[in-house]
C-alpha cells in the first residue's frame, strides 16, 4: 500500500467565485487509488469551509456557492498591461503549510489543474511540496496539464505530467515510483469519486457522462475525453446522489456535464425517476449549459419534480447561419420550445438563464446584442460567458491567424476574464448592456 497525497491547488486569476467547484477529476482518481488499496489523503486549497480559515460569507451566497478568501499577489508580468488586481485565491498558505505538518510523509503526491490560465496554483503547490520532501514524486495532471502539456513539462517542476482522463494512468504511475501495484478491483468507470475526502460545502459535482456527441469550434472537450461521449448506468449515478445526499449531508447537486441530456430517454429521464422515487431531497444547478433542444415538456416536468432550481441553456448566438456553422447544436424554435416547456413546469425567470458566448474572434456585437433580444422575448436572462481561446481547438487556429493570441502564447494569456481575442471595452459594455436589461426584464415580470 502507498500513501498518496492529493492536492487541489489555489486558484490565481483576476477574479474567482466558488460557483460549485469541485476537483471531481482529482476526486476520482482518488477514489480509483482508494478502491485499489492505496491510503489517499487529500488537501483541497480551495476548501471554504476550513475551521481555521473559513471563507468571507455574504448575503447573496446561495446553494453551497460564495466567495474565496483572496490575497493581492503582484501581477506576472506578461499580465502588467491589465487594469485588474491578480491575486491568490483559497485557504492561506500558513494553514496549507500547517496541513502539510499534520501529513506523514507520503510516498507519492498528485496535484490536479483545472483552466489552463490557472497553472500558477499547481506550480506554487508543486514548488511547496519539493521544497519539503525533495525526493517525493509528483505527478501533475487535470485539464492544463493535459491541454498544455509541453508548457507544464518544461515549467510546473513535477516529476510526471499525465496527459488525458487518469484513473489508470495514475495507478500505473503510483505503482513505477513506489513499487506498490495495486489492481483496481471494479470496472474503473464504475468507482465513485472519493467525495468524502473534502470537507462537506453543503454541495457536490456529479458528473453522469464523460464526453459529448457535439464538435463545437471553441471546445476541447474531445482533447479531455479522447474516448467519446460514454454515459455512465443511470442506476450507479443515482447510488452516487443518494450517498452524497445522505452520508455526506449533501443538499447541492451541480451536474458537470458537458451532454445531460443527451439520449434523454435510456439517460437522465431513468437517473431523474430514481432521485425521484428515492425521495432524494436535493437541489440540482446546470452550472455547464444544457442542451435546449433535449427540453420536451415530460422532461421539463420531471427536472422540477426532481428539484432543478438552476438552469443554464447554452444558446451562444440565434443567429441560423452561425448556429449552423456551429454544427447545429441548438436553433431558434427548439430553444423557445425548451424555454415554454420549462416555464409550463412552473420554473421561474430566477432560475432560468441562457449563456452567451462573447469575445470570440470577429464576433460582432450587434449580432450578439440580437442574441440578447431573442432571449429576453422568451422571458429569460442572459448570462454572457467570455470566450476563453483553448490549444488544439478550431477556434484557437482562427485566433492564430487573426493574430490575436500566438501559438507558443503563455497560457496567462487564455484568460477569459482579458478578452484574449476581442475588444475588452466593446464587450465590457455590452455586459452593462445586458445587465441592465436583465434587471429591467425581472422588474417587468414581476409587475
Ligand atoms: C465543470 C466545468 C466548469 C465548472 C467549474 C469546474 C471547476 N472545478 O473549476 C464551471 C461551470 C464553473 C466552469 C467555468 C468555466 N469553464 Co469550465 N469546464 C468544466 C468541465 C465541463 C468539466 C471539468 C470536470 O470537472 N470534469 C470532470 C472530471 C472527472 O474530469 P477532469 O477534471 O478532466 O479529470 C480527469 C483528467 O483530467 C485527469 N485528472 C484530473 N486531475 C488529475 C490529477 C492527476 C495527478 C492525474 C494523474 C490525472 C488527473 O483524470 C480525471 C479523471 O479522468 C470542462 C470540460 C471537460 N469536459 O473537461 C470545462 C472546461 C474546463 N471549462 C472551460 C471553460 C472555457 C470555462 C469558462 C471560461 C467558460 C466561460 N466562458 O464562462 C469558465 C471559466 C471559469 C473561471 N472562473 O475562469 C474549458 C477550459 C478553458 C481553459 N482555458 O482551460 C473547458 C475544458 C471546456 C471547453 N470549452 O473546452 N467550468
Ligand atoms: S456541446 Fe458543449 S461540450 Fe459539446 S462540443 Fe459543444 S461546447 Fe463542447
Amino acid at each position: 500500500m502507498a500513501r498518496v497525497l492529493c492536492i487541489n491547488p489555489w486558484i490565481y486569476d483576476f477574479a474567482a467565485y466558488n460557483m460549485w467547484i469541485e476537483p471531481l477529476g482529482l476526486l476520482t482518481v482518488a477514489g480509483v487509488l482508494r478502491q485499489a488499496g492505496h491510503d489517499v489523503a487529500l488537501i483541497d486549497c480551495l476548501d471554504r469551509h476550513h475551521p481555521d480559515a473559513p471563507a468571507p460569507r455574504s448575503r447573496r451566497d446561495a446553494y453551497g456557492c460564495g466567495h474565496f478568501t483572496k490575497v493581492e499577489v503582484r501581477k506576472p508580468e506578461i499580465l502588467a498591461h491589465i487594469p485588474r488586481r491578480w491575486g491568490r485565491y483559497g485557504l492561506p498558505v500558513t494553514i496549507f503549510e500547517k496541513e502539510l505538518d499534520a501529513q506523514p510523509r507520503p510516498d507519492a503526491v498528485l496535484v490536479t489543474s483545472m483552466m489552463t490560465y490557472w497553472y500558477p496554483g499547481p506550480f506554487e503547490v508543486i514548488s511547496r511540496i519539493k521544497a519539503r520532501w525533495p525526493d517525493v514524486p509528483v505527478a501533475l495532471g487535470g485539464v492544463y496539464a493535459t491541454l498544455c502539456a509541453k508548457h507544464a513539462e518544461t515549467y510546473s517542476g513535477a516529476d510526471a505530467v499525465l496527459i488525458g482522463p487518469g484513473e489508470t494512468q495514475a495507478l500505473q504511475w503510483v505503482a513505477q515510483v513506489t513499487g506498490e501495484s495495486r489492481a483496481s478491483k471494479f470496472p474503473l468507470g464504475d468507482v465513485l469519486p472519493a467525495h468524502d475526502l473534502r470537507r462537506p460545502q453543503g454541495y457536490v459535482a456529479i458528473q453522469t457522462a464523460r464526453g459529448c456527441p457535439f464538435h463545437c469550434p471553441y471546445c476541447a472537450v474531445h482533447q479531455l475525453s479522447p474516448g467519446g461521449f460514454v454515459p455512465r448506468a443511470p442506476e450507479r449515478v443515482v447510488e452516487e446522489i443518494a450517498w452524497c445526499v445522505k452520508v455526506l449531508g449533501a443538499h447541492d447537486v451541480a451536474f458537470y456535464d458537458d451532454a445531460l441530456l443527451v439520449n434523454a430517454a435510456q439517460h437522465i429521464h431513468p437517473i431523474l425517476d430514481g432521485v425521484i422515487e428515492r425521495d432524494l431531497r436535493v437541489r440540482f444547478h446546470t452550472p455547464n449549459g444544457l442542451h435546449a433542444r433535449f427540453i420536451d415538456q415530460s422532461l421539463a416536468q420531471k427536472m422540477r419534480r426532481a428539484g432543478f432550481v438552476t438552469i443554464r441553456l447554452g444558446l451562444e448566438t440565434a443567429d441560423p447561419d452561425e448556429q449552423w456553422r456551429e454544427g447545429g447544436k441548438v436553433d431558434e424554435a427548439s430553444f423557445a420550445q425548451a424555454v415554454q416547456a420549462l416555464f409550463a413546469a412552473g420554473f421561474s425567470p430566477h432560475e432560468i438563464a441562457a449563456y452567451v458566448l462573447i469575445g470570440r474572434p470577429g464576433q460582432s456585437v450587434d449580432k450578439a446584442r440580437d442574441t440578447v433580444a431573442f432571449a429576453h422575448q422568451l422571458g429569460i436572462q442572459v448570462h454572457p460567458a467570455q470566450f476563453a481561446p483553448i490549444p488544439g481547438t478550431v477556434e484557437w487556429q482562427t485566433a492564430i491567424a487573426a493574430g490575436q493570441i500566438a501559438a507558443d502564447a503563455d497560457p496567462l494569456l487564455h484568460n477569459n476574464s482579458i478578452y484574449p481575442c476581442a475588444d475588452p471595452w466593446a464587450w465590457e459594455e455590452f455586459k452593462q448592456e445586458v445587465r441592465d436589461s436583465n434587471h429591467a426584464l425581472l422588474a417587468r415580470l414581476e409587475m
